[in-house]
């Protein structure tokens, strides 16, 4: 089994897909739509009528398969400066160091809650949001680790840790309004499950403004990080009870530069050559957020 997937068929049934052997063909699993068991590595039956994508490698797939979250993890918790980054001081350079600086020094990571109860995130192709009340605003692309008991790293998907940089930079006790809101957060297309732990992930992000040009393009890769995966895993777990099928997003290395804001009508695609595609349409958080019938409020 290479990748795992959701979907919800014409009639609306969510399904789960696992790549056994052929690149981009997904057998459905019988019986179950909670695909944790799976990424533990447990039985399954699958059925023989496969799933095929038309493009094996982003992962897009015909218009009767609409692609949902791989998983609706119960907390989405997020790494941040974790990339090398020219906070590096060069010598002879005795500027101030600011709270960054400070954390991408410091033993101990910055680590943020994103989200619970998935109620802020969505899946491939759904919309993300910008805050209405802010004017400039990034996504920010990441490896998201998906853990299980204890942890263990059961596969690893890709996220958007959408943010206000406005209000981010605003003051750092803002840090949760510039990151947790209606549509802040992206997973999926896939979760990837290697038979052994990959050294590396190269991640691509391109962005498109509302006539499909590019806007944005950038590529990292995760030998740039100044933490291990599993440092971030061990810090996270310290006397905090993180449930199974949580996913942990490990940090940002790709910063479009200040003159750049997302914007409603923008297009988001994150590529990681073992994940897929991750894309997303961009709208004002506000037109996320569902009305009192909705039973949330
Ligand atoms: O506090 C800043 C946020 C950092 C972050 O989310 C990242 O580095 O990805
Ligand atoms: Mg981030």
């Amino acid at each position: 089994m290479r990748r795992v997937i959701r979907w919800t068929d014409l009639q609306g049934v969510l399904r789960i897909g696992v790549e056994l052997e052929q690149e981009g063909s997904f057998s459905p699993v019988q019986g179950t739509d909670d695909p944790l068991p799976v990424l533990r590595g447990g039985t399954f039956e699958v059925e023989t009528d496969v799933v095929e994508a038309t493009d094996p490698k982003t992962l897009a797939f015909p218009t009767d398969v609409m692609l949902r979250t791989p998983l609706d993890p119960p907390e989405v918790w997020c790494a941040g400066v974790t990339y090398r980054s020219n906070r590096e001081a060069a010598p002879g350079d005795d500027a101030k160091p600011d709270v960054y600086d400070l954390v991408y020094a410091a033993e101990r990571p910055e680590l943020f809650l994103k989200d619970a109860l998935s109620r802020r995130t969505v899946g491939p192709f759904e919309p993300i949001g910008i805050r209405g009340d802010s004017v400039w605003n990034v996504p920010e692309p990441e490896i998201g680790l998906v853990l299980g008991e204890r942890g263990r790293i059961l596969g690893y998907t890709i996220g958007n840790d959408v943010s206000s940089r406005e209000i981010e930079g605003a003051n750092p006790l803002y840090l949760s309004q510039a990151k947790v809101y209606a549509g802040a957060c992206a997973i999926g297309p896939a979760v990837f499950v290697p038979e052994s732990e990959p050294e590396s992930f190269v991640i691509g992000m391109r962005i498109l403004d509302e006539y499909g040009v590019v806007a944005y393009e950038g590529r990292t890769t995760t030998k740039e990080m100044v933490r291990s995966f599993s440092e971030l895993v061990d810090w996270l777990l310290r006397d905090n009870p993180v449930p199974p099928g949580s996913v942990l997003l490990t940090g940002t290395g790709l910063v479009p530069p200040e003159s750049f804001t997302l914007l409603p009508g923008h297009w988001v695609e994150i590529h990681v050559p073992e994940i897929g595609t991750l894309a997303n349409p961009v709208v004002l958080a506000g037109d996320l957020v569902s009305g009192p019938d909705e039973g949330w409020y």
